[in-house]
């Protein structure tokens, strides 16, 4: 069943070509920074606010931090959970997401099974993601215990992103790493994009217009930022946040004048 917030995130896309969403790690931010940085994010054009961190172990901060960041927006809060404490009441859904090159079971399907219950008791929109670990993989490839995916081994994205999509996922994330130095190649998100239909994330180490422009042209759906924002103070918050949206807007730009050909 697709809910609310899927149905605005994809309607978004087919409007606008590319959206934005600005990552909160609950580990990283005070209440009062993620509050500003969810407000700036949606006066610059964010779509979304993730909320979620890969080592984050306490379900009182998430709750503390969602509650206040849903307050500040109107724009939807989906979490991003890196575990089964990564569930909160207060936001509006979450990424039901598979770790799909996992070497562990329990982030392919075992939190998941933890998780689900309590997630259709707190009503909850869960939406289905295939999350795909590639390059360098950061903490989350760490915490993850997966085998991260080489840069230069696209065909084996496009494997793992197939296989998300005949399993019904709607979702695929191409995942870099928080704070990589070498977010995902060009050539790996054109060929993903080329073989699947699903809606394609694409984040991790993105840090310029230029990078969030040319991700998006070769056929990213949604760009994920988070520590860009987090490394910035003051005015440069929202100065790097309309930086990263230009350049999300300019590659949709690129891509819907390819759409109308
Ligand atoms: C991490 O893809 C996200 O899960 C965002 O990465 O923090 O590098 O922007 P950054």
């Amino acid at each position: 069943m697709i809910g609310k917030v899927e149905e605005y995130l994809i309607r978004k896309i087919q409007d606008e070509g590319a959206i934005h969403i600005t990552l909160i790690d609950p580990e990283k931010v005070t209440l009062e920074s993620a509050i500003f940085t969810s407000s700036e994010s949606e006066s610059c054009g964010s779509s979304a606010i993730m909320i979620g961190g890969t080592t984050l172990a306490s379900s009182s901060l998430l709750d503390n931090i969602t509650k206040a960041v849903r307050s500040s927006v109107k724009i939807p809060v989906i979490l991003f959970p890196n575990n089964i404490t990564g569930i909160s009441e207060h936001a509006d859904a979450i990424w039901f997401m598979s770790l799909l090159n996992s070497a562990d079971p329990y982030f392919i399907a075992g939190a998941q099974v933890l998780a689900a219950p309590l997630i259709k008791k707190l009503g909850l929109e869960a939406i289905p993601l295939g999350y795909i670990i590639v390059g360098e993989g950061g903490s989350a490839g760490v915490i993850g215990k997966a085998w991260p995916i080489p840069y230069n081994k696209p065909e084996l994205a496009v494997a793992h992103a197939l296989a998300a999509q005949f399993l019904g996922m709607r979702f695929v994330y191409l995942e870099a790493g928080s704070g990589v130095n070498q977010p995902v190649p060009v050539k790996m998100i054109r060929m993903v994009r080329e073989a699947v239909d699903t809606v394609l994330i694409v984040g991790g180490g993105i840090k310029t217009r230029d990078q969030a422009e040319r991700a998006v042209k070769a056929g990213a759906d949604i760009i994920v930022t988070g520590t860009v924002i987090e490394d910035s103070r003051g005015e440069e918050v929202k100065s790097k946040l309309v930086e990263i949206i230009e350049g999300v807007r300019e590659g949709a730009r690129s891509k819907l004048k390819e759409r109308r050909r």
